[in-house]
């Protein structure tokens, strides 16, 4: 396979106004008959071919304004079809057959629990009719869906039905009718025996919209949730934003196989049955929260993405870092702000820098890819959300707004690139914004070295900034970035935010720094006493920060800093400094002592007066094993394991009555509700419940056991499953798994947990679970949610035991990704993700992790797999 590179974008050379399809279903033969209304582009040359992207499609006719063409007249290949003369505008009819049955992969026209669904981004659409499959070719679409009266009683595409009727052997059709010009990425069609949930929503100008959830019978109870996010996203987008919804009618439909979340076709979502079911029983407090931003951030599209699209697939970050952005803003006003931070950066500088450390590394906006269908990465929605928050924190909230409206005034109804979308931001704002380009183009995270100093005799106090982006693959010369600094100067006496004062201005207590050299020195006057500098606040930049803290500086952070995401990563330094010297004491088989410091900060944290109890349950969460790994120089799985199962024991004796206490004041049985108040009291509850099952005395055994018998919610029986299936207590852990699978067999969603809980047991003979389980009645490879349950959960999460060092977790990792690679290749390359970081462990492991890698790339490989497995071996 060949790369395909940025520079070499050309406008096409036709472009479709107007397209008619229709689709004669049937699972294996499929009739697809394409009406393409083409012209050719202004600045093409007179006589340029027409070449139309088409992938496994049996080619029955094609005709040019009504004419039949001649074989000579045209060529196909397992890509495209060529035809190379065409008039200057001209209607061309073409007939195909595919399977939908057959098609594994899930992009195209697919069938899932016997309905039939389509998934077009990127390139799906090729897979359904010839077409010119790229985002810069946009038209207005006109469906007409036929299917089976019984089989398909309901036939959805998008935008507004126009007609429908009965056809001759128990045959219907419905005629939908798209009026907004779109890419064919954004095409879709449903079709299968399927039940609505229907609400209104009036825009704020006025217009009536029918909002309809579609699933199968048995679900009709689990949309309740997604409902209410869908209205609040699009009461949110008109205040913060100004965006109105711009159909009569929008639909959201749950399928069960689905690569990815959700899709955000024109007017007719489709998401994963896991993006969008929820009900008390059956889901977390963390799937209700990932349901109502999914929900949102597809239905964000509508504007970021659909009505302003992408000129080419490079510029993906243009729709994805901006909507996740929305989102997460959406997200941080509907709940507690502090929290959707401290869980977005926390996740983000476990993931994301891990990919930016690693062979698959790429800038926001890459320059070339072999399979963009690999591209849909942290770094270009995560990274490229950050790179947007940064961007409104630079030019500050009403020219983001401004910058925003003239963004989507200018270019609606048009294909763009960043540069487009960056240039409104600087126009609306007045501020120079051509070195921050550079974050879109260099991969890599920036490390940056701060070092201060306080001087007793004047008042100053002197910062010093050395920022440096280590090399990537293919990128070797780094530049200095533009990199907004939010900080503030805590002062050690009064534990109160000091004023700050740079070069004679007065910037009030907590300000932005601008570092835009290698190095920079920023001298703060007047400041009264000697101060600890809170650094980065807020996350303000997706960078690495080192600042030789000491642990009591880091205490005094914990306990004073104004800014609760700062207060919450002081916490998480302090026990990294603790956590290291617990790794070396294992690796150097010394006796583990525990930092009183980190016991005494708890203690504190347990008896202080905090008024956001959700960001007290992540203070009191330590860092994952991931997380630790990220910040070791070469990784000990073994050592990471021994040492945060140390600090959690050692915490859990000191404050075990402190624990019991905020279990107790948390546990209620008032009805379950997914408000900010309940989840911070669970959240609160279930942290307790885990330090005191790090004792394992009978006591916390008996929660566990009751938080698990008394079947309250799933979020509380999750955690008590989770804990007792991690648990020493097989005698206690066995009944209860085997309870629970009974009791739920029926509920796919519910089945993906029980998959989930028991693959991440540290007990070593969990290998063996995963390939029994592999054999269960519930487990399917073809069922994307269900290999992510089992192995991406047990490869991702599960890190002692993927890393045994016999190699066998790896092997079991390539056995799966050998296979997947033939049935669904955007799954199977995404799963080989934990081999390729084989750079960051030991040699024994590094080559059997390369070997299984090898393994893997003798095999005939899908594009997908194949660049995955090239740039890991590279
Ligand atoms: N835009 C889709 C991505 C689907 C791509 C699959 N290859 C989901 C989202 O970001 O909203
Ligand atoms: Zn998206």
């Amino acid at each position: 396979p060949k790369p395909t590179y940025l520079s070499d974008y050309r406008p096409p050379a036709y472009r479709v106004t107007h397209t008619e399809l229709t689709f004669d279903l049937d699972a294996k033969a499929t009739r697809v008959k394409a009406r393409l209304h083409m012209e050719r582009h202004p600045q093409a040359k007179n006589g340029a071919a027409l070449e139309l992207d088409g992938e496994r499609l049996t080619l029955i006719s094609i005709a040019i304004d009504g004419q039949p063409l001649g074989e000579d007249e045209y060529s196909v290949d397992a890509e495209r079809l060529i035809i190379e003369s065409v008039p200057q505008t001209f209607l061309l009819d073409t007939e195909v057959e595919i399977s939908p049955a057959s098609n594994t992969a899930l992009s195209g026209l697919y069938q899932s629990s016997g309905m039939f669904c389509t998934q077009c981004e990127a390139e799906g659409f090729r897979r359904i009719t010839f077409y010119p499959d790229r985002p810069d070719v946009m038209a207005t679409f006109s469906t007409t869906v036929i299917g089976s009266a019984t089989t398909e009683p309901v036939l959805l595409a998008n935008g507004n039905p126009v007609e429908r009727g009965s056809l001759p052997e128990g045959r219907h059709f419905v005629t939908w009718d798209d009026p907004h010009p779109k890419p064919s990425y954004l095409f879709a069609l449903v079709a299968g025996d399927l039940e609505k949930v229907e609400d209104r929503f009036t825009t704020a100008s006025g217009r009536e919209v029918t909002l309809q959830i579609w699933v199968e019978e048995e679900n009709l109870g689990k949309t309740d949730h997604a409902m209410a996010s869908l209205k609040r996203a699009m009461r949110w987008d008109e205040h913060a934003y100004g965006r109105e919804y711009d159909l009569d009618l929008f639909m959201i439909v749950a399928v069960n196989d689905f690569n990815m979340g959700a899709m955000e076709n024109k007017g007719l979502n489709i998401f994963n049955s896991a993006a969008v079911l929820t009900h008390p029983h059956t889901a977390t407090d963390v799937a209700f929260q990932r349901v109502e931003s999914i929900v949102a951030h597809e239905y964000f599209h509508n504007w970021s993405g659909n009505r302003v699209t992408c000129r080419d697939w490079f510029q993906l970050s243009l729709k994805e870092g901006f909507t996740v952005f929305r989102d997460q803003c959406f997200s941080a006003d509907t709940n507690s702000a502090p929290v959707k931070r401290i869980e977005d950066v926390s996740f983000f500088r476990t993931a994301q820098f891990a990919e930016d450390a690693g062979p698959t590394a790429h800038p926001i906006r890459p320059d070339h890819y072999i399979e963009i269908g690999n591209f849909y990465t942290l770094t270009i929605y995560e990274k490229g959300a950050e790179v947007v928050r940064m961007l409104s924190n630079l030019v500050g909230p009403e020219a983001f707004r401004r910058g925003s409206d003239l963004y989507f005034e200018r270019f609606d109804g048009q294909a763009v690139t960043i540069e487009d979308f960056v240039a409104c931001m600087q126009e609306a704002s007045g501020i120079d914004l051509s070195q921050f380009m550079l974050w879109y183009s260099q991969a890599g995270t920036p490390e940056i070295d701060a070092h201060g100093e306080y001087d007793y005799a004047n008042g100053d106090y002197r910062l010093i900034l050395r920022q440096r982006t280590p090399a990537t693959p293919g990128q070797y010369d780094k530049q200095a970035l533009h990199i907004p600094v939010r900080l503030g100067l805590v002062g050690t006496k009064s534990g109160r935010d000091l004023p700050l004062t740079l070069d004679g201005e007065s910037l009030g207590s907590d300000t932005v720094i601008h570092l835009r050299e290698e190095e920079q020195e920023f001298v703060f006057t007047d400041v009264s006493e000697a101060p600890v500098p809170s650094l980065l606040r807020g996350f303000s930049a997706p960078v690495k920060l080192r600042f030789p803290y000491g642990r009591e500086d880091l205490a005094f952070l914990l306990a004073n800093d104004s800014d609760g995401f700062n207060r919450w990563d002081a916490g998480q330094r302090l026990a990294m400094l603790a956590l290291d010297d617990l790794i070396a004491a294992h690796r150097n088989g010394v006796e583990k002592v525990m930092d009183t410091r980190v016991v005494e900060a708890f203690r504190h944290l347990l008896n202080a007066e905090i008024d956001d109890r959700a960001v007290l349950a992540e203070m009191l969460t330590l860092p994952s094993e991931a997380y630790i790994a990220e910040q070791q120089p070469l990784v000990d799985v073994d050592a990471i394991h021994a040492a945060r199962n140390f600090v959690k024991q050692r915490l859990a004796t000191a404050l075990r009555d402190d624990f019991l206490r905020l279990y107790k004041a948390n546990d209620s049985d008032a009805p379950y509700a997914p408000d900010p108040d309940q989840i911070a009291a669970r959240g609160l509850k279930n942290v307790a419940l885990s330090y005191l099952m790090a004792i394992e005395d009978e006591d916390a055994i008996e929660l566990a056991r009751k938080q698990f018998a008394a079947d309250h919610n799933m979020t509380d029986v999750r955690h008590a499953l989770t804990l007792l299936t991690h648990s020493s207590r097989d005698d206690i852990a066995e009944p209860a798994l085997k309870a629970f699978g009974e009791k739920w067999a029926h509920d796919p969603l519910v089945m993906d947990q029980w998959f989930a809980i028991q693959v991440t047991r540290p007990q070593p003979d969990v290998l063996d679970r995963v390939a029994f389980l592999m054999k269960h009645p519930a487990f399917s490879l073809k069922n994307p949610n269900k290999v992510r349950a089992l192995i991406g959960t047990f490869a991702g999460q599960n890190r002692v035991n993927f890393h045994r060092l016999d190699g066998a977790g790896y092997r079991l990792l390539a056995d799966v990704v050998i296979e997947l690679n033939r049935l669904n290749p955007e799954i199977a390359a995404r799963l080989i993700t934990p081999l390729t970081r084989w750079a960051r462990f030991d040699e024994t492991r590094q080559d059997l992790m390369k070997a299984e890698l090898e393994r893997i790339r003798a095999e005939e490989l899908s594009p997908n797999v194949f660049e995955v497995v090239e740039k890991a071996l590279a």
